[in-house]
């Protein structure tokens, strides 16, 4: 992997070389191929798809469902009737809430995780709450680990949906999704995987993991933003409600009533983003001309080299697993006696991007018992030397804060 070429091929790492971009986690640069692809869309295809029976209509479907079908192909789905695209993974998940939690009944049990971003809790806090179900959590421990001992715990004959992050966004720690998912199937219950930091990050199978659902976004991975993924086992598309109603999702309409198109456009009301489906399905071939392995081999590389660094500056403390391996090129800390607040804005004069704050994850900060925390977070792009500059920059963060060191 020549690192210097692949940095060339994202035009805003080479507008601003100063600038060390480690905010990965919350959206990916976009490659030109990903720009260019996306005004080329508008530049030559443009015209609303599934709907004109013109020529330029025709193609705009076409580029749609081609984009569709690179995603089928990318993430191993049977069909791509089984491929919905949404906005994003948040509008992924509340489409499964939505209408898979539409069959919850009074008293049934939908299982979550302590670290799960807001995304994937509040939707089935609201959807728990018209139902009349309970929502209940299985904890991780101090290594940001759920066991499985802990999980066969939390389900019982009750537990109607599992929902769980493939890997946090804050602990980087990756669930032991394919044997929750065996553990959910055993009592009935259906799985729901967010995959927004793994999809990204390392080859996911839907079909090995055996998950119901798989929710992710084109835009961590390098994709315009706008545009995102529902994966769904076909047989359960079929016997959900639609999410939203409108044009281009029913089959006929009368005064009174209307049978829906179908799959996947029974989930895709309205004019969809094809601009942004198509730019999704370049990402997915600049990943593929990259070769995963390769990016999860670097990204891997990269993620040791950052535990390294940032274990050794004084008073800083990574959140989560002992070693870099838990970590998936995410980096939460703490700097003591420095709000993550101030870490980020004196960074940021040194010209370093880093979240801070609670990362859309309440409920893992009253876990953790820390308000908020600092995060870096890696991608194949990045360099020794960004990364060392990170670590270089913490290191004077506590003196410029007034501290004696
Ligand atoms: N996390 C972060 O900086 P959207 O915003 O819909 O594309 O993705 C939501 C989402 C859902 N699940 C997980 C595990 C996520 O990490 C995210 C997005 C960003 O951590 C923005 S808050």
């Amino acid at each position: 992997m020549n690192i210097n070429n692949i940095r060339a091929d994202f035009p805003l790492l080479a507008q601003y070389p100063q600038i060390a971009y480690l905010d990965n986690a919350a959206t990916l640069q976009k490659p030109r191929t990903v720009i260019e692809r996306e005004t080329a869309f508008y530049l030559k295809e443009n015209a609303n798809p599934l709907r004109g029976l013109y020529t330029l209509a025709q193609h705009a479907t076409e580029a749609y469902e081609e984009a569709r079908d690179t995603v089928r192909d990318f993430i191993h789905a049977r069909s791509s009737e089984e491929i919905i695209f949404t906005r994003n993974t948040t509008e992924s998940l509340n489409l499964a809430a939505s209408c898979w939690g539409s069959f919850l009944s009074q008293g049934d049990e939908v299982l979550i995780s302590v670290m799960e971003h807001h995304s994937n809790l509040i939707p089935w806090q609201q959807i728990c709450r018209r139902r009349g179900a309970i929502l209940k959590y299985v904890a991780c421990d101090e290594e940001g680990t759920i066991c499985e001992e802990a999980f066969r715990a939390a389900v019982t004959p009750r537990t109607k949906i599992v929902a769980m992050a493939h890997i946090s966004n804050v602990l980087g720690t990756l669930n032991d999704i394919k044997t929750f998912a065996r553990i959910a199937h055993q009592a009935g219950a259906v799985f729901v995987c967010d995959g927004a930091q793994s999809v990204p990050h390392i080859p996911v199978d839907v079909q090995d993991l055996d998950v119901d659902f798989l929710a992710f976004s084109g835009h961590k991975m390098g994709a315009p933003m706008g545009i995102g993924v529902l994966y769904g086992k076909k047989e359960l598309l079929e016997k959900m409600p639609p999410f939203l109603f409108g044009g281009e999702m029913i089959e006929y309409v009368t005064r009174e009533d209307a049978t829906w198109a179908e799959l996947p456009h029974k989930f895709e009301a309205g004019t969809v983003n094809a601009a942004g489906a198509c730019g999704l399905a370049e990402a997915i071939r600049y990943y593929q001309s990259l070769e995963f392995d390769r990016i999860v081999e670097r990204e891997h590389q990269l993620g040791v080299y950052a535990f390294e660094k940032l274990s050794s500056v004084p008073h800083l403390r990574i959140l989560g697993g002992s070693a870099a391996e838990k970590h998936h090129g995410i980096f939460t800390f703490v700097l003591e006696g420095v709000h993550p607040h101030d870490i980020a804005e004196i960074l940021s004069a040194d010209d370093i991007c880093i979240r801070a704050g609670h990362h859309c994850a309440q409920v893992l900060m009253q876990h953790m018992k820390t308000p908020s925390t600092a995060r870096a977070s890696i991608a194949f792009y990045n360099t020794e030397e960004e990364i060392l500059r990170l670590a270089e920059s913490l290191k004077t963060v506590r003196r410029r804060m007034g501290y004696a060191e």
